[in-house]
């Protein structure tokens, strides 16, 4: 068994809109033009990072924007272009940005995995995240179901829909749940940001995007019953220093867990259950407010750092460059490597594009445990190697603008362009037609 990261490429439209409330750094960047070329060109070179220290590293391929067919069901009409320039004069362009973010490349936010050996028949389940506390984020569900069901076809697959998209069931996918396992056996932590149905005292500034609702029906969906599943609650107070998702501030693999004392409320507990299910073997890592104050947690992102299996088992901690300035973020990542944990080595990766809307390392990548032969029964040419990787720069270039401002998403060409590169890129990545816009999507 073996992590695949399936890390999201950034779309030809990635930019800085401000769309996501209670994520700062989304905020502070709104209306700064984007570079989509360098974005991707980031990530691609993050890939070749993982893949060189011998992660089994994936791609999924980003979604058409502007969403042409959202808007088309929000009444705008006539052809491709006047529909882009009626929704773009609607309101200064508000909507237009936010049918035109790239927010598909935060794949940790596709979906939830439980791997086979977790599961009642034995197959790996994913469900597809609604995304529903984020309007732009929800209208990535759809076409994540088609990418994922073409990815993950074999019978060894289940492929979930999202859950029924609303308040109650507000599902951000594996963003909130870590899986640790030791010789006694798997945990997975289920975590939330509030509860519909139940009291609970959530966030008083900033949006909490998870419910307690959705973590239990994935639960439920996925076979982890009983004593394997934890509940654990975000800290409101986390929330509200802007960890919008668990994996802002905790992150585990395996028999390490690393996290803030603000990820979760009564940390204490959650971390005394841990160590009952799992026993000795557990290594946790915690991050007093002493130790790092929360708001250099939510700044440089140490807790969204990305783990990596090495081929002895141990573990490469991948952090964004942002956390390798000196300071309590940098003591503590080096500490993390100097002690006794399951982490010898520590990579600073730039993924600054990403950062400044709130997404470090972790949030470009869904993370899915296979087998061998599950591996090989995925399909498409989606596992990165130094061939796929020199056709996907070349690609990059070729297509993508180096400047995206607001003139941009406004002209009609640009969408023309995205809609040429994608369609060439569902060639490279061998994956036939997953896109409405290609005729014979299913
Ligand atoms: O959902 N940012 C994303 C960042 C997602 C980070 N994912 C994880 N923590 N796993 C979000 O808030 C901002 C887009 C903009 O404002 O242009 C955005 O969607």
């Amino acid at each position: 068994m073996r992590v695949v990261c399936f890390d999201g490429l950034p779309g030809p439209t990635h930019g800085h809109a401000g769309l996501s409330a209670g994520n700062l750094a989304a905020t502070r960047h709104a209306g700064e033009p984007g570079n989509p070329r360098a974005a991707a060109l980031q990530s691609l070179a993050k890939m070749r990072l993982l893949s060189s220290l011998g992660a089994a590293q994936a791609i999924l391929p980003p979604q058409p924007r502007p969403d042409l067919f959202t808007l088309r069901r929000l009444g705008y009409s006539g052809s491709d272009a006047e529909v882009i320039r009626d929704a773009c004069g609607t309101d200064d362009g508000a909507l237009l940005r936010t049918v035109s973010s790239a927010s598909a490349m935060w794949t940790a936010n596709a979906a939830t995995v439980a791997p086979s050996c977790d599961t009642a028949d034995g197959r790996v389940h994913l469900t597809v995240a609604n995304l529903s506390s984020m309007f732009h984020r929800s209208i990535e569900a759809h076409t994540t179901l088609a990418i994922l069901r073409r990815i993950f076809s074999d019978p060894r697959f289940v492929v979930h829909e999202p859950l029924p998209g609303s308040d109650l069931f507000s599902d951000e996918g594996a963003a909130n749940h870590i899986r640790l396992q030791t010789s006694r056996g798997a945990v997975h932590l289920f975590a939330w940001g509030r509860a519909v149905l139940e009291a609970a005292v959530g966030p008083s500034v900033h949006p909490a995007r998870q419910t307690r609702e959705a973590s239990s029906a994935l639960a439920r969906l996925h076979g982890i019953t009983g004593d394997r599943a934890l509940f654990p609650q975000q800290d409101p107070f986390g929330i509200d220093a802007g960890a919008f998702h668990t994996d802002v501030l905790a992150l585990g693999l395996g028999r390490f867990l690393m996290l803030h004392e603000r990820a979760f409320l009564d940390v204490e507990r959650v971390i005394e259950t841990l160590r009952e299910k799992l026993g000795g073997e557990l290594v946790v890592s915690l991050a007093r407010e002493s130790e790092i104050p929360l708001a250099d947690a939510v700044s440089l992102y140490p807790f969204n750092s990305e783990l990596v299996e090495l081929d002895d088992g141990r573990l490469a901690l991948v952090a964004p460059s942002e956390a390798e300035q000196p300071g309590p973020v940098r003591r503590f990542l080096d500490r993390v490597v100097a002690e006794p944990t399951p982490v010898d080595q520590l990579h600073f990766v730039d993924v600054s594009s990403s950062m400044k809307n709130g997404g470090g390392p972790a949030c470009l990548r869904l993370a899915v445990s296979l087998t061998e032969a599950e591996r090989v029964s995925l399909s498409g040419r989606v596992l990165f190697d130094a061939a796929l990787d020199r056709e996907l720069v070349r690609w990059v270039e070729k297509h993508y603008r180096d400047q995206l401002t607001l003139d941009d998403l406004r002209d009609p060409a640009l969408h023309q362009e995205g809609l040429t590169a994608l369609d060439e890129l569902t060639q490279i990545l061998e994956l036939g037609s997953i896109y409405e816009f290609q005729s014979d999507a299913t």
